[in-house]
């Protein structure tokens, strides 16, 4: 799964990705103005893979993980124009994380003058719904035309879609985003080729830099706010170091660093969870949507266990941390045996019976 960054110039992305990703891009007070792409694979911190690679000391250890994509060279004015590669790099993408400017820094000129938080989150949201009600209408003319030229094949799909489009156009037309629509799993999946940008779940960030949080009326549907200093959580990204982090923590007054929360937040938003599996030789974390089944969680590890699915053996992880180990799971009569349709639940601890 991948995020995209993005947000307008001189807000902090690339500050921001870098604090996510603990990678070292160059980072400047003038921004380019051009398309400008970064990626990097980053781990989701999970506390119960910690936990379970103590109890068996696997030799390897993985996370679940997910991948940022620092999109550089969004503007107001873009929507219209969008070039053929930034839309491409929008589309592709699974989420957003919208970085909204909300530190004040005369040595960092902001694009529109002044810190203004709200007005900013309300471009670039003005010209994602322009792109996508620009797509729509293309769409619409398509059906319309197939219509008239009697080229519809399946006349009972073509009324499926032209309704289903005309309901997106009215959203669109009355400025809300496609995510505040309630649509059926067959509706998201006709919608999937599109690539409608404001279906697209969307983590706003605002980067307060040195000032307080800030509190926004921003209500809507797959979406989740979070403040964050932007440049001191690149800086500790860079310490290897747990005694100089833990100094830079003191010194500045923190708990803890940011980045964990917003890698979670950013995973949730995107509507998967984690089940696990475990053994001498891996303990990993597996990401599954949310109501995936057993045999989904099967063909995510291999398309053989799902193929010649069995069974699922399932212990949840509080039961296992309780017992201290698989045996005495079973031992209390908790281990259970599920079938291919058990709807996975997030850190249930699976092993798969198969047999092809
Ligand atoms: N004072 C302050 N400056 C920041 C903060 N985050 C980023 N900057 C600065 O803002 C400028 C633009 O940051 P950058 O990450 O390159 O923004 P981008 O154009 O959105 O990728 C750089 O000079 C950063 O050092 C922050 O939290 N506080
Ligand atoms: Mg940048």
């Amino acid at each position: 799964m991948r995020l995209g960054v993005i947000g307008l110039p001189n807000c902090g992305k690339t500050t921001i990705f870098n604090a996510l990703t603990g990678s070292d891009f160059p980072v400047e007070p003038f921004s380019s103005g051009q398309l400008e792409v970064h990626t990097a694979v980053v781990s989701v911190p999970d506390i119960r893979v910690d936990r379970l690679a103590e109890v068996f000391k696997p030799k390897k250890t993985t996370y679940a993980a997910v991948t940022y994509t620092d999109i550089g060279g969004l503007d107001k004015g873009i929507g219209e124009g969008l070039s053929g590669q930034m839309r491409s790099e929008l589309q592709q993408v699974d989420g957003f994380l919208h970085v909204i400017r909300a530190f004040e820094d005369t040595n960092v000129p902001h694009p529109y003058e002044t810190v203004d938080p709200l007005r900013d989150l309300a471009i670039i949201d003005g010209e994602f719904l322009l792109v996508d009600l620009i797509a729509v209408e293309n769409r619409l003319a398509r059906l319309e035309e197939e219509r008239q030229k009697g080229k519809v094949d399946n006349k009972q799909r073509h009324a499926t879609e032209t309704a289903l489009i005309e309901r997106l156009r009215a959203q669109l037309d009355a400025e809300q985003p496609l995510r505040d629509l309630d649509l059926a799993p067959d509706e998201h999946k006709l919608l999937r080729g599109y690539g409608f940008l404001t279906l697209k779940p969307v983590l706003v960030i605002f980067n307060t830099g040195d000032d307080s949080a800030v509190a926004v009326d921003y209500d809507h549907q797959h979406t989740l706010i979070v403040s964050l200093q932007g440049q001191l959580e690149a800086e500790i990204a860079q310490l290897d170091d747990p005694d100089d982090i833990a100094a830079f923590l003191a010194e500045y007054n923190i708990d803890e660093p940011s980045r964990e929360r917003v890698i979670r937040l950013s995973y949730e938003l995107l509507g998967i969870h984690s089940f696990l599996t475990y053994g001498d030789d891996e303990v990993r974390a597996w990401s599954l949507r949310k109501g995936g089944s057993a045999v989904d969680a099967a063909g995510t590890i291999h398309t053989d266990l799902a193929r010649g699915f069995i069974r699922a053996e399932v212990i949840a992880y509080d039961d296992f941390i309780e017992a201290g180990s698989a045996a005495e799971v079973k031992a209390r009569g908790k281990m259970r045996l599920e079938g291919r349709d058990y709807v996975v639940r997030d850190g249930d601890m699976i092993v798969v019976r198969f047999n092809i």
